[in-house]
């Protein structure tokens, strides 16, 4: 089995043995505030999932959730405040081309108060995937983005202003994941790709577009970066051996180039790894870009898990066996599986919804969707790291 491979990689805290039996031991607290402390075994994954259940009904998390359901309309219905508008939102989506990305520019494209700038790296696969879902020409423009060269961020850049279009809202989505890597990878600039294309790109282009995002009249003014579940190790997925950790950022800070390290950590290279490092990076720079700029600017900054979204290109890279058996598994065993559709449905609500304009919030939605405010890990809610992560990166794209 694809997923035994994940299995024998599990460490003493998670441990699930053939016979489906399952035994974890979290020590943090989960998202909601239960605390996993107590040692938990189980017959099986479901078993343990019903600890979820627990935790929703717990009247912290209830309170959130049915305030979230009451406040929260569907991205495609116009909310008042939506309708005082006289034009038209722009929101740009980096990695439209695809997965999440296209499903959300699919969702705000049908209400008619979205035009979508699909900001990817193959213009020609853009423009079939925005066909292929029914999108109307006047409703997206697809302009080239490479986020594995900091040179295309700036021209990307250059030729959205020359576009002279508002900028609305940013969704910093685009990602590669490539768990089945042996050797690493590099960016045009020479950074170990995950870390490079997921984290570095997106930073230098949320830094430069922020101007233009200031500039911005119109009445809710949004950044927002795609996280994950798998970078938070409060959270039983986020205990799947690689497990997230930037450590004190020794190897970002020598230059991620594979001379000393390919790996934040400075450990030794791991795809998997690399990628959640990367989730765990873009979480704390939504938190530091609010520190920084949300009061300032006025600008809303958050991030959001929009839910297993198995059947997306972002595994593309695993092994086909995996890519079978992973939308069941999640689908069946931990049911953490959302369809691209809906996941679309969620991340246009973090754009367009007024009852998720607050800032420095990471969003996550209940098996009900709805949506309520999740708690990160330790280490990606780490001001300390977000401050360090923050100054390192300046000096690699070349902003400080
Ligand atoms: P997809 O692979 O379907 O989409 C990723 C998109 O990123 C594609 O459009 C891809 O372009 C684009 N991309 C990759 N590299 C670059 C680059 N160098 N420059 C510009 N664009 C690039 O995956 P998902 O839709 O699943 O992923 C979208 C986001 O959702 C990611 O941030 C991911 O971390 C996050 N996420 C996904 C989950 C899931 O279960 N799938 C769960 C949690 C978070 P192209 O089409 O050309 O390949
Ligand atoms: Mg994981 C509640 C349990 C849960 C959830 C919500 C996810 C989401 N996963 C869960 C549990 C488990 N997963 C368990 C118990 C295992 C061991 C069998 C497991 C394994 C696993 C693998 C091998 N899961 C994975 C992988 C991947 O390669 C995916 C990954 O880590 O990509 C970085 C993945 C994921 N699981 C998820 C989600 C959302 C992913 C995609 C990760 C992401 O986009 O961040």
């Amino acid at each position: 089995m694809a997923l035994q491979a994940a299995y024998s990689l599990l460490p003493s805290t998670v441990s699930i043995r053939k016979e489906g039996k399952f035994s974890a031991s979290l020590k943090e607290t989960t998202p909601t505030g239960f605390s996993f402390s107590n040692h938990l075994k189980a017959d099986k994954i479901s078993t343990l999932l019903t600890v979820k259940e627990q935790r929703r009904q717990s009247p912290r998390f209830s309170s959130v959730t049915r305030a979230q359901t009451v406040a929260t309309p569907r991205a495609n219905e116009a909310s008042p405040e939506q309708k005082k508008t006289q034009r038209k939102g722009t929101a740009v989506i980096t990695g439209a081309s695809s997965g999440l990305g296209l499903a959300t520019a699919k969702a705000l494209a049908e209400t008619g108060e979205w035009h979508v700038v699909m900001a990817c790296r193959n213009f020609l696969k853009a423009e079939k995937a925005a066909k292929s879902v029914g999108m109307s020409k006047e409703d997206y423009t697809v302009m080239h983005l490479d986020l594995a060269s900091l040179e295309s961020v700036k021209q990307f850049v250059e030729s959205f202003r020359r576009a002279e279009r508002p900028l609305d809202v940013l969704v910093c989505n685009a990602a590669v994941y490539q768990p089945t890597a042996k050797e690493p990878s590099f960016t045009a600039e020479g950074f170990e790709i995950s870390v490079g294309t997921n984290h570095l790109g997106h930073f230098l282009l949320s830094r430069l577009l922020l101007d233009d995002l200031k500039k911005s009249d119109y009445p809710s003014k949004r950044m927002i970066i795609v996280g994950s579940i798998t970078g938070n190790t409060n959270t039983l997925a986020g205990n799947v051996p690689p497990k997230a950790n930037l450590g004190d950022l020794r190897g970002l800070a020598s230059g991620l180039n594979g001379q000393n390290s390919s790996m934040i950590d400075g450990g030794e290279y791991d795809g998997a790894k690399a990628y959640k490092d990367s989730k765990v990076c873009n979480m704390l720079t939504m938190q530091e870009l609010h520190r920084r700029y949300h009061e300032e600017t006025g600008v809303t900054f958050a991030s959001l898990y929009p839910g297993c979204i198995a059947t997306t290109g972002l595994f593309r890279e695993h092994i086909p066996l995996f890519r079978l058996l992973f939308p069941p598994f999640q689908k069946y065993i931990t049911k953490g599986y959302v369809s691209e559709e809906e996941a679309g449905k969620r991340l246009a609500q973090v754009v367009s919804d007024p009852s998720l304009g607050k800032s420095g919030v990471y969003w996550s939605w209940n098996n009900n969707s709805s949506s309520f405010e999740n708690q990160l890990s330790k280490e990606a809610s780490d001001a300390e790291k977000a401050k360090k992560l923050w100054e390192v990166s300046e000096k690699l794209v070349g902003l400080a």
